[in-house]
């Protein structure tokens, strides 16, 4: 008999995660963690057996766009895998959007719904991606006032039955690009009967223009942006447009699909470049700031984004911990062995301060939406949505990369499902903003007032829960660094601070989410006897919290990159 190293095994993922379990029962009155503790069960068990076998089962098979029928005619038919069938019905029933909008639990419901999104998420090949701008547009469409459009599309959104209910599209990147969406180029004429029935300017539009990924194609809906004639140019000149995909009798609408990409990962979602050519549409919150109104749908889905990141890097660390404890080599389990030890604690303090920066940002957006929140908290909010989609995605590829590595050659052969999970994880920094953008963006929301002195709220509160020697210098260590980043950015120039804008949100996103684990940590040391927690800040707090470079001032990297050495 040869030897074949045995493959590692998931057992119910809810069951088996102590951190979302410590964090539930800290965060969650004891009522609502028992009532939604069956839907936890069952996803974790769907998640770690059904779902876990289907997906290994479902590997080779991808999306097909058949852009033509057999006798001609345009159809533009794009057939989804078998496995994103499944997710799309258990996504429904379950109510992985519906729960934030359904609010059953006032405040906790972003939570409960981001619970079963994270238990959800790693096995279901990146659903995430339409149901994450299927909540964005529910709430774009939630605050736009536009009483119509709420009538018409928000019920079929957080619709449960599988066979009725709608996702939508967030068509905003064109060849332009992803990042300057000002620049858009797709124009929008008002529809002429329209206008000369009411005098005035039309309510509906014709969409013409390029989008260039047009992720999860096949949604019913979208929002999208385009210039209405005559604005100017710029972000403020674009309107946000809701567009139906299909007309009543099933063929598209004036949308021509041209292919679907050949992407580096998430190969199961249909990305697609089509054209609209005379789409119709609705403007859905006026005929310009476009960019400004379609805001709150970025925000939702940079949470989402968070939520996978985490997701996955939790499904990783489960693979490879279990084959860990499987695996020997030079005479014992790879999980006797410091060296390799050593390396999966850090990979698992890197999880769990993403998990912990992420969960906070879940709980204020759950807070917002049910009018608990004050004006300190909802600078909170719109500073650490983008930190934690920055850190969290970044820290993905890093913790992926390390966990294929953990399984030596089989953690590179596409069979154990092991490449998948770090391809896939390759998206979370680039789409829904890039490291880049997003630090850009942190530095104009740190340019508001009264944004530093909430994140100084927060440590205060935090650092006064805590007793324990370790987890107070923890925060100490984080607190430092805060008060550093505040200094720097008061006095450096233009230039070093855009060249540091990554440093200091990453500064900013590690020392909240070491303040964040302490205060977990100490909890769970008194409520559940649990060190864990504790070993786990401390150890990411030596794995680098301010990354802010004093001595950086762009000179170095501008000379290094010039053209030419003279
Ligand atoms: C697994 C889950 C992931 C799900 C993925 C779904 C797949 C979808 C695939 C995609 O669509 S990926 C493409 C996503 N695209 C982006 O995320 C865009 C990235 N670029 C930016 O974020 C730029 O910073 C931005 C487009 C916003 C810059 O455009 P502008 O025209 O220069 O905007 P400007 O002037 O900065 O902001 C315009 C207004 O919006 C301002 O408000 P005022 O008009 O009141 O001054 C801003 O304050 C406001 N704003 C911008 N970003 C905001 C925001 N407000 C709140 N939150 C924000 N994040």
């Amino acid at each position: 008999m040869p030897f074949n190293q045995p493959p590692p095994q998931l057992g119910n993922q809810y069951d088996d995660d102590r951190v979302l379990r410590s964090y539930l029962r800290r965060v969650m009155p004891d009522n609502v963690l028992a009532g939604i503790g069956p839907e936890l069960e069952r996803m974790g068990s769907l998640a770690g057996g059904e779902l876990y076998r289907a997906q290994l089962a479902d590997r080779l098979n991808e999306p097909r766009h058949t852009p033509w029928d057999a006798w001609g005619n345009r159809i533009d038919l794009i057939e989804i895998t078998p496995l994103w069938q499944q997710a799309a019905n258990l996504a429904a029933e379950c109510g992985l959007v519906a729960t934030a909008y359904e609010r059953a639990h006032g405040r906790y419901s972003r939570i409960h719904q981001f619970a079963l999104v994270y238990l959800f998420t790693p096995s279901t090949d990146v659903y995430s991606c339409p149901l994450a701008m299927t909540d964005g547009a529910a709430k774009v469409l939630s605050v736009s006032g536009n009483d119509a459009l709420v009538e018409r599309a928000l019920p079929r959104l957080l619709d449960r039955n599988p066979g009725t209910c709608w996702t939508s599209g967030q068509w905003m990147t064109e060849s332009t690009g992803g990042s300057d969406v000002g620049i858009s180029e797709t124009v929008a004429l008002p529809v002429e009967d329209d206008r000369n029935d009411r005098g005035t300017r039309s309510t509906h539009w014709r969409l013409s223009g390029r989008k260039w990924f047009t992720s999860a194609v096949t949604s019913q809906m979208a929002l999208t942006l385009a210039r209405p004639e005559g604005n100017p140019a710029g972000g403020r000149g674009l309107a946000l447009f809701y567009l139906e995909t299909h007309r009543a009798d099933g063929s598209l609408n004036n949308i021509v699909v041209h292919r679907l990409k050949d992407k580096l990962g998430t190969r199961k979602v249909p990305t697609a470049e089509l054209t609209l050519e005379g789409a119709l549409a609705e403007p859905v919150a006026g005929l310009d700031n476009g960019v400004r109104n379609i805001a709150p749908m970025l925000n939702v889905t940079r949470t989402w984004n968070a939520v996978s990141a985490v997701s996955y890097m939790r499904r990783g660390l489960a693979l490879a911990a279990d084959f860990a404890a499987r695996r020997v080599a030079f005479g014992a389990p790879l999980s006797d062995q410091p060296l390799h030890v050593e390396t999966l604690a850090g990979l698992q303090a890197e999880y769990e301060a993403g998990f912990h920066l992420t969960f906070a940002v879940v709980e204020l957006l759950g807070r917002e939406e049910s009018g608990e929140i004050d004006a300190a908290q909802r600078n909170l909010l719109r500073l650490l949505t983008p930190v934690a989609k920055l850190v969290t995605a970044k820290q993905s590829v890093s913790v992926l990369s390390e966990v294929a590595e953990s399984f030596g050659g089989a953690g590179y052969v596409e069979d154990t499902g092991i490449p998948q999970l770090l391809r896939d994880a390759q998206v979370f920094p680039i789409w829904e903003g890039t490291t880049n953008v997003l630090s850009l963006d942190v530095l104009r929301v740190l340019a508001a007032d009264g944004v530093f002195e909430a994140l100084e709220v927060e440590a205060v509160t935090i650092t006064s829960s805590l007793r324990e020697a370790d987890l107070l210098e923890c925060a100490r260590q984080a607190r430092d660094a805060l008060a550093h980043a505040v200094g720097w950015l008061s006095q450096a120039g233009d230039v070093p601070r855009e060249a540091g804008a990554r440093a200091l949100a990453m500064t900013i996103g590690r020392a909240t989410a070491l303040l964040l684990m302490a205060r977990q940590a100490q909890w769970s040391l008194d409520r559940e006897g649990d060190r864990r927690g504790c070993y786990a800040a401390i150890l990411f707090s030596r794995r680098g919290i301010d990354l802010i470079d004093e001595q950086a001032d762009h000179t170095l990297a501008s000379s290094l990159m010039k053209a030419t050495g003279a």
